[in-house]
């Protein structure tokens, strides 16, 4: 499939033909795997299918505004665990795969083999985790796959009302950061439509206001939990790390989000090549937010202590009870990362460690 016009009539034809449609999209949803699923489970609805969206996170853990949206729509749409899925699923059944295209990022796991039939609908590159299917439509240069489903309702003419459209519109402004990247001239039509539709852009913009809460509880985590070491002897432009942990009381629970947001976070301040920020997700687990750059491979750290992503975006979730041994294991690897860069690679680095600051208790 390679166009949204075939894109829609295979989905049509499919749609037709099961069952029951199961509609999933990545583990720790956000606005655009929620608002896309929501769209495709109203198309669903429109042919008259029995349909489901699979959110098999706990509450608990779920992001703010995405948990406002899962309440508000509890009593239209059937929301499921992992659990229904392998008690509902039969040879007719038909699996929608939304804003993601991997195997990983989804609850089912293993059970992914239960469907017939899987179809995936996604704007994320490939790797060696993408589920392999013919009904496939991956497009890198559409915003969101909540813009690929808007497209396709508008395509099969399937009615939605308001509270749809600013779904839709919310997946939409999430990753285009509110029209500032990765639009092209069919997202403006697209966001166009659906305000037309009764989207509501201040609705859509209140959703994405952070709580002020969890506001609160990740700023208090910046600063009395930060500290930078300084890496490499260039005078000029040492690389700097920061390492972001509840030091006073590091067994507090926070939500996997919570880790990413501080270390998001940390990186917008001048002068920081890398930043982790970890924590207890349940007791015994810690989870890492890493963030690097081009000066440090942060890909490469974590997968020293466990993890895995990229270069720029990484993470891991690590059995220990030992927070901070895991964290001088991660100051004392920052030289793997390091080792990425050309320039640095002719001369091994000698690191070189500087508390910047030290946390009050260990003054
Ligand atoms: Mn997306």
């Amino acid at each position: 499939m390679n166009t949204i016009k075939e894109l829609s009539s295979s989905l049509e034809q499919e749609i037709k033909k099961s069952s029951d449609i199961f509609i999933i999209g990545h583990n720790g949803p956000d606005f655009d795997s929620i608002g896309s699923a929501i769209g495709l489970y109203n198309m669903a609805n429109h042919y008259n299918k029995k349909a489901y969206i699979v959110v098999d996170d706990e509450d608990s853990k779920l992001e703010a505004g995405v948990k406002a949206i899962i309440d508000e729509t509890k009593d239209t749409i059937k929301y499921v665990k992992k659990s229904d899925v392998l008690e509902k699923v039969n040879s007719k059944s038909l699996l929608l795969v939304t804003d993601t295209n991997k195997k990983n990022m989804i609850a089912l796991g293993d059970s992914l083999d239960k469907f017939k039939r899987v179809f995936v609908i996604d704007h994320h590159g490939e790797d060696k985790n993408t589920i392999s299917t013919e009904y496939s439509y991956i497009d890198l240069g559409v915003s969101s796959a909540s813009e690929i489903v808007a497209r396709i309702l508008s395509y099969c003419k399937v009615p939605y009302d308001s509270s749809i459209s600013n779904y839709l519109l919310a997946g939409i402004s999430l990753d285009t950061k509110r029209f500032k990247i990765n639009t092209t001239d069919a997202t403006h039509d697209i966001a166009r439509r659906l305000i037309r539709h009764g989207a509501n852009i201040d609705y859509v913009n209140s959703l994405s206001l952070q709580a002020f809460d969890s506001y609160c509880r990740i700023s208090s985590l910046i600063i009395n939990g930060t500290v930078i070491m300084k890496y490499s002897e260039s005078l000029i432009a040492p690389i700097q790390v920061s390492f972001t942990i509840n030091r006073n009381a590091p067994s507090t629970i926070y939500a996997k989000e919570d880790y990413a947001k501080a270390a998001d976070q940390m990186m917008k301040f001048q002068g920081i090549d890398a930043s982790f920020a970890l924590g207890y997700v349940e007791e015994g687990i810690v989870h890492i937010s890493a963030r690097g750059t081009k000066k440090v491979n942060v890909g490469n750290i974590m997968k020293s202590v466990g993890g895995g992503g990229n270069p720029q975006s990484a993470g891991g979730r690590i059995k220990t009870d030992d927070i901070f041994a895991l964290e001088h294991q991660l100051m004392d690897n920052v030289s793997l990362g390091l080792a990425d860069s050309e320039e640095l690679k002719e001369e091994p680095i000698t690191v070189k460690v500087k508390q910047l600051k030290k946390n009050k208790k260990e003054k």
